[in-house]
């Protein structure tokens, strides 16, 4: 979680000094939901992410100096420059890849679990998407779907309170996005999103369904994003004393030390020692990523069309 926080606020760091370009939505305030749910995952398993995918990718366990060179378009970046912010793909470790398009990655998701199913590989596939992606017809299709067929599919709706700037209960009819899943004969959860043993409990159930070949399973989790829609957004549509509760009272990284030094051995001093490992990591990805070339012209469509 520490590694997510860190690398975006080295990434506004960077945007701020005019040192790194594009269009940043970042993910800062959710990490326990990607973290909860990736952490009980391995490479059998297929993540889809979305246009905020920085966690997603980290969490699934795409290296962040191959993304951070990925942001500054470079050669030695995950997708050797080409993806960005919002394409980025690692199929060795099963990310499938984030995705611009709001939705789009909840049909990707229905068809990863599909492979997994007829070829049996033994692994599920887990989509993350926001509150304004369930008001698509992607979202109903794929459900149905999922569920008529049993896919070994995780669906977890991000309900970070805002599509863009549009609060979630301006556009949308039910108060638990989660109820939605009951039109598709789907089992449901709602989970705290900003506590990782909430969510790492109730992604645990949802992800053994799948791998029993039980179906599929919505899992809400009630989250929310620290900065605006991206960066550089005026953020009018909410005011700073809300974003300030979420930050100083409900924060999850803050909650996960306060309840892993509680129940178990580790201290403080333990986890500053990995914050600190984080920085050397982060620091050095920038060194890196700022020191590789940028991808030779002529690659330009090397890899965009494949035939498998
Ligand atoms: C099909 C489509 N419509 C509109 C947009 C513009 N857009 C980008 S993000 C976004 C809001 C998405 O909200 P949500 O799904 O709740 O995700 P969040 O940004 O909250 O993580 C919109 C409308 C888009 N990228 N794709």
């Amino acid at each position: 979680m520490r590694t997510i926080r860190r690398f975006e606020e080295k990434l506004v760091e960077l945007v701020t000094a005019g040192k790194l370009a594009g269009f940043l939505h970042l993910y800062a305030g959710q990490e326990a939901v990607a973290v909860g749910v990736c952490n009980q995952l391995d490479n059998r398993d297929i993540v889809n992410s979305t246009h905020r995918g920085h966690g997603h990718c980290i969490a699934k366990g795409v290296e962040v100096k191959g993304m951070m060179a990925e942001l500054f378009g470079k050669s030695t970046g995950t997708c050797k420059g080409k993806g960005g912010s919002m394409h980025i793909a690692d199929l060795d470790c099963g990310m499938l890849g984030a995705n611009g398009i709001v939705g789009a990655g909840i049909p990707l998701t229905a068809g990863a679990a599909l492979t997994a199913q007829v070829k049996q590989t033994g692994g599920v596939a887990v989509g993350f998407f926001g509150d304004g992606a369930t008001n698509q017809g992607a979202f109903h299709e794929a459900l149905n779907m999922a569920s008529i067929w049993k896919l070994p599919a995780v669906f977890i709706l991000e309900n970070n309170l805002y599509g863009e700037a549009t609060p979630v209960e301006f556009v949308t009819g039910v108060r638990d996005l989660a109820e939605r899943a009951g039109s598709y004969g789907m089992p449901s959860a709602i989970a705290d999103g900003m506590d990782f043993f909430d969510v790492y409990e109730k992604s645990a159930e949802a992800i053994e369904r799948a791998r029993n070949g039980e179906g599929p399973t919505l899992l809400e989790c009630k989250t929310y994003r620290y900065m605006g829609h991206y960066v550089g957004d005026p953020e009018t549509y909410r005011t700073k004393e809300e974003t300030e509760e979420w930050r100083q009272n409900r924060d999850a990284i803050d909650r996960f030390e306060k309840d892993v030094t509680e129940i178990s051995t580790l201290e403080s001093g333990d986890l500053r020692k990995i914050d600190a490992e984080i920085e050397e990591l982060l620091d050095s990805a920038v060194a890196e990523a700022e020191a590789a070339p940028y991808p030779n012209p002529e690659d330009v469509l090397a890899d965009v069309y494949v035939t498998p």
